[in-house]
């Protein structure tokens, strides 16, 4: 445990699961309550410490090991940490685990939304180009998805919104004991 109260939450899935959405409105939630919030999305990162990485399996291992280096320490120094990467592989989101394990706690969260709901949704239209073989490496149609079997929280986005899959990241945390639990006005 942090001695400062620090943690990662972690989200990892597919394209468009909705991590991103799901990741702002819990850091929003959190910054209301007060809580020192640092957000780390892989589209982000990737235009400033990731810039010029690309999509092969070395390159999002690279990726994903950088952000768990800074989510590690900035976990260590007190902040809730939301990370949003599809970080595909095991090993990976495992070492990045096992770093931040060091010092703070390490929620891993699934945004589990299916490959045909995602393309369904494809709110970049990067299905539609993976499908069409414009775009190669595209994770879950031609690059591989490795589905956590550790993760502390599954969540389904189909049939919910995103305010209720946040609610289920807020109302873990409250149960972890990383979260006071709401007092109601
Ligand atoms: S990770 O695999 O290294 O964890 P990361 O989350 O940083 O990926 O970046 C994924 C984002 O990059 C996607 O949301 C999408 O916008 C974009 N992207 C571009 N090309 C690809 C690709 N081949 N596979 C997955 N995402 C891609």
């Amino acid at each position: 445990m942090s001695p400062n109260g620090g943690y990662v939450l972690w989200l990892t899935g597919l394209s468009g699961a909705g991590k991103s959405t799901i990741a702002g409105l819990v850091s929003d939630e959190l910054e209301t309550r007060s809580v020192l919030v640092e957000r780390l999305d892989g589209d982000i990162v990737r235009e400033h410490l990731s810039k010029g990485l690309g999509f092969s399996k070395e390159d999002r291992d690279t990726n994903i090991a950088r952000i768990g280096w800074v989510a590690s320490r900035l976990a260590r120094a007190g902040a809730a940490v939301v990370v949003s990467a599809i970080s595909p592989y095991d090993q990976a989101r495992r070492r990045a685990r096992a770093l931040t394990e060091e010092h703070a706690p390490f929620i891993e969260i699934w945004v589990a939304t299916s490959l045909e709901e995602c393309a369904r949704r494809d709110p970049k239209g990067l299905y539609r180009k993976a499908y069409s073989g414009e775009l190669a490496e595209f994770t879950g149609v031609s690059d591989p998805y490795e589905e956590p079997d550790d993760a502390e929280l599954r969540i389904e986005t189909e049939g919910r919104s995103p305010e209720q899959c946040a609610g289920q990241v807020l109302a873990k945390l409250v149960e972890l004991g990383l979260l006071a639990e709401e007092v109601a006005a």
